[in-house]
């Protein structure tokens, strides 16, 4: 067996470990739930080898999913010694008569890449018959979820989607959210009493958010639950409702799939068609920074372009929307040393945040390490563009770094750091996910 089958069969036992017989986990203990976007990267990571296993817990998800079309962030598992804050006694959920009793989910939602999934699936079935057999029972619920962004989270009807926690985005702690978090004021008297799960690991504390982010997050759900959450009456008071260039992109790859997925199944994709000309039309108008020569993202609350930008401002990559000349800018800000690193400090592509930026942060999650699912996407991205080159350095550092480290959850980006190695979790289900797909194409 060669050293790349042998990181295959690696990858294949993770994911063996963390099924739980109905869904995977991201991780045996610090994410012992099944959370929404790792679904659907797993799911692309079996469509290689296993469909009915990705099949089986995409359904599993779907089961979670609110009577308005909102995919929850988390669909909680029945583990009693499952450790998890915040856990399903504290989104409390049942206030809402639109949530499932069964299974408890959180109150929010995350980037919806499940339409993706849905194509890879597809393309994955020895013929588009079976694939498609595959996939309908999935179609029309992913099609709910894209028309509940629609619906509730597009308040100007732009076709651009807000989030209203940084949990929402996936890059949780990135610096970008940082500025509109500042608009909370925590008064920790008045904060639910809660305790943190997440900081067992002797270095989480270094590498996981701070108390301060924590408080900010809590007192977000806290807002949620205490309007029983009603998107209306929780949009009229949020401080934190932001565009980002990351989810809309998603958005708008996966409304792609889903259109391409329905002209075969035979159903009528108008709605769709024209969300994604408008999504399409509006991450150039509205997240566009032309300053910078890259996408932002947008504080709808400030109703101002986030002056600090992540890896996400590069992802509209993914959905075609820049044109030849805005792709080319974000090339260059991709061979910069705010990505590239320089001939002292090389990198490993692709740090999550300009490592020239006084945030960066190197080992903290969000704050600059390397993720897999990042480097995944955008592959896609530089590929739709021609510009294989760079795709092909993205594949193989990522290759690299798993290999050398691990399934980790996310890697340091310096390829000089005095300790070399991943951080987070290890047997982190997207890393061997993705590694799968990657190795396969
Ligand atoms: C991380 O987020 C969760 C909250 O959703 C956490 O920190 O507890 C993020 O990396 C997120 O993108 C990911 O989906 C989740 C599970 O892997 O972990």
């Amino acid at each position: 067996m060669d050293t790349r089958e042998l990181l295959v069969e690696r990858a294949r036992a993770v994911l063996e470990h963390n099924w739980t017989g109905s869904f995977t986990k991201p991780a045996p203990s610090l994410y012992p739930h099944q959370w929404n976007w790792d679904a659907g990267f797993i799911a692309i990571g079996y469509a290689r080898y296993a469909p009915q296993r990705a099949l089986a817990d995409l359904a599993h998800l779907f089961r979670g999913q609110w009577a308005h079309g909102m995919l929850p962030q988390i669909v909680f598992g029945d583990d009693p010694e499952a450790r998890y804050f915040p856990g399903p006694d504290f989104w409390q959920t049942w206030r809402s008569p639109l949530a499932p009793r069964q299974p408890l989910t959180s109150g929010i939602t995350m980037p919806p890449v499940h339409g993706i999934a849905l194509w890879f699936l597809l393309q994955s079935a020895p013929d588009e018959q079976t694939g498609l057999e595959w996939i309908r029972p999935l179609f029309d619920k992913v099609v709910a979820a894209h028309r509940y962004l629609y619906q509730y989270r597009d308040p100007q009807e732009e076709g651009l989607v807000y989030i209203r926690h940084p949990w929402e985005s996936g890059t949780d702690n990135s610096p970008v959210w940082d500025e509109p978090l500042r608009r909370i004021e925590v008064d920790r008297d008045r904060l639910p009493p809660y305790a943190r799960q997440d900081l067992q690991n002797p270095e989480a504390a270094r590498h996981r958010p701070t108390d301060d982010d924590y408080d900010r997050y809590v007192w977000l759900v806290d807002l949620f639950r205490r309007h029983d959450y009603d998107d209306k009456a929780i949009e009229a008071e949020c401080p934190f409702l932001v565009q980002d260039p990351l989810f809309n992109a998603i958005l708008a790859w996966a409304n792609e799939c889903l259109v391409a997925i329905g002209g075969m199944l035979g159903e009528d994709m108008r709605d769709l068609l024209e969300w994604n000309e408008l999504t399409i039309f509006s991450i150039n108008r509205q997240l566009w920074d032309p300053t910078q020569g890259r996408y932002a993202a947008h504080d709808l609350v400030a109703d101002r372009l986030l002056p600090t930008h992540s890896s996400s401002a590069l992802m509209p990559l993914i959905a075609g929307a820049p044109d030849m000349d805005q792709a080319r800018q974000l090339l260059e800000w991709l061979d910069s040393a705010a990505f590239s690193g320089t001939p002292d400090e090389p990198a490993w592509l692709c740090p999550t945040f300009d490592m020239q930026h006084p945030d960066f942060d190197p080992e903290r999650y969000w704050r600059g390490p390397v993720w897999v699912n990042m480097n995944w996407l955008l592959y896609h991205g530089l590929q739709r563009y021609g510009l294989g080159r760079h795709a092909r350095r993205l594949k193989y550092d990522t290759i690299e770094l798993l290999e050398r480290f691990g399934f980790c959850e996310y890697f340091d980006p310096r390829k000089n750091a005095p300790v070399q190695k991943g951080y987070g979790t290890d047997h982190f289900s997207w890393s061997a996910a993705l590694c799968i797909d990657l190795l396969a194409m």
